[in-house]
């Protein structure tokens, strides 16, 4: 079986050769506040200017990157896990449901299959939403080559005693798709990210930056270097080119750059996050990335969460012009 519900409007453009923009929904389930806005109003709306604060945080932020992809001329195609089935593609009532559910978590290419057997409702990690994109070549033949996130997962400080690596990184190198991203998410440890991926073969391009983005924070000094493209048209050329001259199975990353006052300074996020990690203690499982989050918000007084939703919102944006300049896809 299959498994695999994808949403017509999605069947649709997949079929008249529209652009798709995949969406990843761990960062709804797992990723951001199930409450309210509670920081400075005006700066919400200086990012998102039809945001309701009325709603959760990880609602909003779910509907307001469709919303963004739709702008850009693209069709959002959410993923997630809900029933049993992969859906790529949710009706409103779905991203509610899923939003809503505090009993949903993350599937990675790791537990997914974990999940689609338990039933309930689950967002999908980077490496979800890719291994759904292998799941549609397999079944229909054709699958988006572009998906937005956040930050992906990465390479964990203190490898060299174990060896925590996030699944993203492997699938990434092994899905042809374009992941549009700030870098890797806080607090791993982005010179051995960037190593890791250049070992599996991963270019990595940087919008209008030759150094990796690193996330909310200012640029790590040790960043690694990357391709820099000045428009998503360049980067669309890139990985074309890279699909049919280097490798067709392979994926690409393109890392965008959160800008101006809105970058947290990176002694601040390095403080607050070990704060954080002092306060949760032995929290563990799924409460402990909330709880975390949560305390990052509280010592930098909101602006890690209006950091991390502007850059949600500026890789769906980036993401859809990718999506356009790319065309029809080549299977
Ligand atoms: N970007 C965000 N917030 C998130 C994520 C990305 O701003 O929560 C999610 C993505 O789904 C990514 C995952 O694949 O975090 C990586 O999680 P981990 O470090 O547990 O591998
Ligand atoms: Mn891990």
């Amino acid at each position: 079986m299959d498994r695999l519900t994808v949403h017509p409007e999605v069947q649709d453009a997949m079929a008249s050769g529209r652009p798709i923009v995949l969406l990843e929904s761990a960062v709804t389930t797992c990723g951001l506040p199930r409450s309210p806005w509670t920081w400075d109003e005006d700066a919400i709306a200086g990012i998102a200017p039809d945001w309701r604060l009325d709603q959760p945080i990880n609602l909003e932020l779910a509907r307001m990157m469709s919303a963004t992809v739709r702008a850009g001329g693209a069709i959002p195609a959410t993923t997630a896990i809900m029933d049993g089935q992969w859906h790529v593609g949710l009706d409103a009532a779905d991203v509610v449901a899923l939003a809503c559910d505090e009993t949903a978590g993350k599937a990675s290419a790791s537990t997914a299959a974990g999940a689609l057997l338990g039933g309930g409702r689950c967002g999908t990690t980077v490496s979800g939403v890719l291994t759904v994109a292998q799941q549609m070549k397999r079944v229909l033949g054709n699958a988006p080559e572009v998906m937005a996130t956040g930050g992906i997962g990465g390479v964990h400080r203190g490898w060299t005693d174990r060896p925590d690596i996030s699944a993203d990184l492997g699938v990434i190198a092994s899905t042809p798709v374009v992941v549009v991203s700030a870098g890797v998410k806080s607090i791993v440890d982005v010179p051995a990210t960037g190593e890791w991926l250049e070992t599996l073969g991963v270019p990595i391009l940087g919008l209008e930056t030759a150094v990796m983005p690193s996330f909310i924070a200012g640029v790590d000094p040790e960043a690694p270097a990357v391709r820099s493209v000045p428009s998503a048209a360049q980067a669309a050329a890139l990985a074309r080119l890279h699909w049919s001259s280097v490798n067709p199975g392979g994926g690409v990353m393109l890392t965008v750059p959160l800008e101006g006052d809105l970058v947290l300074p990176r002694d601040l996020v390095e403080e607050a996050n070990q704060a954080a990690e002092e306060a949760a203690g032995d929290i563990d499982g799924p409460e402990r990335t909330p709880h975390l989050l949560g305390h990052m918000a509280q010592a930098t007084g909101g602006r890690s969460l209006l950091a991390n939703i502007a850059l949600l919102v500026r890789n769906a944006a980036v993401a859809a012009t990718l999506a356009g300049e790319l065309g029809p896809g080549s299977s």
